[in-house]
Parts: C-alpha cells; structure tokens; sequence
C-alpha cells in the first residue's frame, strides 16, 4: 500500500512541486486547490505513475473542507503526511491604507483555513498513531517588513500554531514540522499584486530566488527521517537574500 499526501493548494507553486516530489517518491496523492482545471492537469501528469484524487476545495469552507476529508475514497482515507500549503498574500500597502478585504482573505485562508484542513485531517493520524503535518510558513512569520502587516501575522500564527501542535500531540506519534521559505519565485507575487505581472516580475529581477522544487524537496526530506525525529522547524532564504538594518527615523 503506497503512502498518502495530502496537499492543499497543489495548482500551483509549492503545493505541485511538492506533489510531483511525493509522486516521484511512489506516494499517492490527494491533490486539493479552488482552480478546477488544474489538479485534473496535475491528476493526468501524475497518474500514471501513481493513484491521484483530485477535489476542487477551497479552504475557507470549513463545511467543505469537513466533507472532502470525511469522504476521501477508501484507498486515500489514511493521510500520512498533510501539507497545508495554500495561502496567499495580497497587497503591499502599509496598514493605513491596506484594504480590509484583504486583510480577511487572508486571515481566511492563511489562518482558519488552515485550521480547518487540520481538524479534520488530525484525528486520523491520532487514531493510527502517527502521521506528519507539514504547515508552510514564512520568513514573514518571524521577520517584519514595512507592507507586510497582515501576511506576516498570519505567518506568526501559522509558526506558533505549529508548535502548540506538537504541544498538544505527546505521546500521539504525529510529527509537525513548520517550513518557513523567504524569497521564491511562484504565482505568489502575481496573486499579491492582483494579477500585475510586470510587478510581480520586478520583485525576483536580477536575483535568484528559490524555486518550487526547493521548498518541495525540504517538505520531502522532512517527512523522511526516522520516525523518532521531528524537525520543529526550517526557515530558509535563497543566498541572495539576508537582512538589513533597521530603520531610524531622524528629524
Ligand atoms: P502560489 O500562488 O503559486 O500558490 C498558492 C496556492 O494556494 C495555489 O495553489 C492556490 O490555488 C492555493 N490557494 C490560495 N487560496 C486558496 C484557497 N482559499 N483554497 C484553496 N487553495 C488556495 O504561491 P506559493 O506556491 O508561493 O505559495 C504557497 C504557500 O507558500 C503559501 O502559503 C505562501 O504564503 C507560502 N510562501 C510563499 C513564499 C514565496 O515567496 N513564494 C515564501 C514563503 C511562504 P487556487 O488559487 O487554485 O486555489
Ligand atoms: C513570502 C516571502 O518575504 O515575500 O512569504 O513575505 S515574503
């Protein structure tokens, strides 16, 4: 019997690296993400090799995301290792003049809807003693950066969240792992400049960023240390990115 990931936001970025590693690996893959068409794409690329299920999910729908896991096909139904990938940012602007519909899509998604995939998919893992939960963070999380406001918090959220996790899992055999990437090169930056690609090209011009593939092969080589090791965290930047001075204001 293959091994079963389970990864939201697997359409784009991360999450179909981080399938495609799995499925290279010979796991099967529970394939998740809002844009139809693209885990079907993913579904044909990837089954011939292995058992792919698609659903067409958006996390913020906690009665959703309850039925899609409660009604995984047998063959899927025990979850070795989750990946709550799907997130995003959107907008740079400082917090005066960030818009609240923003704000909420993101606590939406980034947070409770990684809430949510959680609940439903931990019982599971509890009940056959062990299991991994691979929640994508940020440096966002730990590192402030002016326009990164709401995005950041909820990256902090994700980060500590992860461990409270673990404080609550002793004793269950279910690992969590919070992976917290800085610079990579996806859609993220089209999604958070609503679609300016132009923009979005300018934040990884003359650089060299992460890549999808990357962060995938970090979530992968997590999930494949001995069972007795849990890897709390990895935070990771490309080498062309560090930090800098923080800022005085002089009059
Ligand atoms: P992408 O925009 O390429 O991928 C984001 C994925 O999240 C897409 O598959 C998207 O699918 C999915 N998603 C967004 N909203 C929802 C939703 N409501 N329900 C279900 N799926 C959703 O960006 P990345 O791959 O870069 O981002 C993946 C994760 O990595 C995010 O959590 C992001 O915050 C984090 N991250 C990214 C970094 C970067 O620099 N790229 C660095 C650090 C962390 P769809 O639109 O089809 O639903
Ligand atoms: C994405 C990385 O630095 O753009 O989480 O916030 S950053």
């Amino acid at each position: 019997m293959p091994k079963t990931l389970f990864v939201t936001g697997a359409t784009s970025g991360f999450g179909a690296a981080t399938a495609r590693r799995f499925a290279s690996a010979g796991w099967q893959i529970v394939a998740t993400g809002r844009r139809e068409e693209r885990p079907a794409a993913l579904a044909a690329e990837l089954a011939p090799a292995v058992p792919v299920h698609t659903i067409t999910l958006d996390v913020r729908d906690a009665g959703a995301v309850a039925h899609a896991v409660a009604t995984l096909p047998a063959a899927f139904r025990e979850v070795d290792v989750l990946v709550n990938n799907a997130g995003l940012a959107l907008g740079l602007e400082p917090a005066p003049s960030a818009h609240l519909d923003d704000w909420d899509r993101i606590v939406d998604t980034n947070i409770k809807g990684l809430l949510y995939v959680t609940r439903a998919v931990l019982p599971g893992m509890v009940e056959r003693h062990g299991g991994h939960v691979v929640n994508i963070g940020s440096i966002a999380g730990s590192w402030p950066y002016p326009g990164g406001n709401c995005y950041g918090a909820s990256k902090a959220f994700v980060q500590q969240f992860s461990r409270n996790l673990r404080a609550d899992l002793p004793g269950t055999g279910v690992r969590v792992t919070n992976i917290e990437p800085g610079l990579a090169e996806t859609e993220f930056s089209v999604v958070r400049f609503k679609g300016d690609a132009d923009k979005a090209g300018q934040v990884y011009a003359g650089t060299q960023p992460l890549t999808a593939e990357d962060i995938a092969e970090i979530v992968y080589w997590t999930t494949q240390l001995p069972a007795h090791v849990n890897i709390n965290a990895v935070e990771v930047m490309p080498t062309s990115q560090s930090w800098s001075a923080l800022t005085i204001t002089r009059k």
